[in-house]
């Protein structure tokens, strides 16, 4: 008997077995949730659909999340695969490599525009076309990082695209809500994916944060965790929330001084 029996969700972000995402799929999947895949270009499809099939998804598709069209077609998918969904995860962000590094008032036009689409607008498009297959109500969750609210050098555009997503969590929370679906994110501290290993000096930050935070650095699992509590029916009135799974880096003000150099 798992928490998640009989609940289908859709999961968008696995890239590979060190994806945020699939640390969350596999929590899920601990507690019977039925799973279907969605990945981002051909290229990752032969990462992917192994990792799916290992918590049995018979539904693995590719999306890209920048095409409204691809979209609408992977949600007529979904409709006849499932007639209905539960849970949404959103697991995806993207910025010019460029972008993620330097000055932050260096960062170009497209980069921006890329960014904030891929990032953030995408969570948007995604819960419109979820809507429809949610009568009963359900859950959405979103992935963000504490640059949304401090500077992080070198984080730069994706601390402003995460916090346009934290603010785009709230706004959905409060259209939704009216039909019973909730919508949270995870702030989570920094982990070793693809995704993270674009950001310059992401190495020594995580050193960093792992020293400061009085947990230290957090993993895949610890998020899965977060996430089964967030979609899941223990949670049944949360929403709009942005609830950290970082050790508790976020509430330091200063590192231990003994810790530091010099
Ligand atoms: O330290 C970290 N790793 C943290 C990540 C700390 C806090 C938050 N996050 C967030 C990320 O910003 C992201 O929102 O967690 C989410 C997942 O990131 P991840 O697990 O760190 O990274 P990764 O395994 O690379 O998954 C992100 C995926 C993409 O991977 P690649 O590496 O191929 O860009 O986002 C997907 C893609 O699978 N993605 C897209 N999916 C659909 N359409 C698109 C797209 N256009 N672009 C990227």
């Amino acid at each position: 008997m798992g928490t998640f029996d009989g609940k289908r969700g859709l999961i968008f972000g696995v890239a590979n077995k060190n994806s945020i995402a699939w640390g969350i799929a596999q929590a899920l999947a601990e507690e019977g949730a039925e799973l279907g895949f969605s990945y981002a270009g051909d290229f990752l499809q032969k990462r992917v659909t192994p990792l799916a099939e290992s918590v049995g998804s018979s539904f693995i598709e590719e999306c890209d999340v920048t095409n409204d069209a691809a979209i609408d077609e992977l949600f007529a998918k979904v409709g006849d695969h499932y007639g209905g969904l539960d849970f949404l995860v959103h697991s995806i962000a993207f910025a010019p490599r460029e972008d993620l590094g330097g000055r932050f008032v260096d960062t170009s036009r497209e980069g921006f525009r890329v960014a904030l689409d891929i990032s953030c607008y995408s969570l948007v498009a995604l819960a419109k076309r979820a809507i429809p297959w949610m009568p009963q109500g359900g859950s959405m969750l979103a992935m963000t990082y504490y640059g949304a609210e401090k500077v992080t050098p070198n984080y730069n555009v994706m601390g402003v695209a995460k916090a346009a997503l934290e603010a785009t969590i709230r706004y959905l929370a409060w259209d939704l809500g009216k039909e019973q679906v909730r919508v949270n994110a995870i702030s989570a501290g920094p982990i070793k994916t693809l995704a993270s290993a674009g950001v310059s000096g992401f190495r020594k930050s995580l050193g960093y944060v792992g020293s400061v935070a009085p947990m230290g650095n957090v993993t895949q699992a610890d998020v899965g965790n977060a996430a089964r509590f967030l979609l899941g029916d223990w949670a049944q009135k949360v929403t709009g929330e942005v609830v950290y799974v970082d050790g508790g880096y976020n509430i330091m003000g200063a590192p231990e001084m003994d810790s530091l150099e010099g």
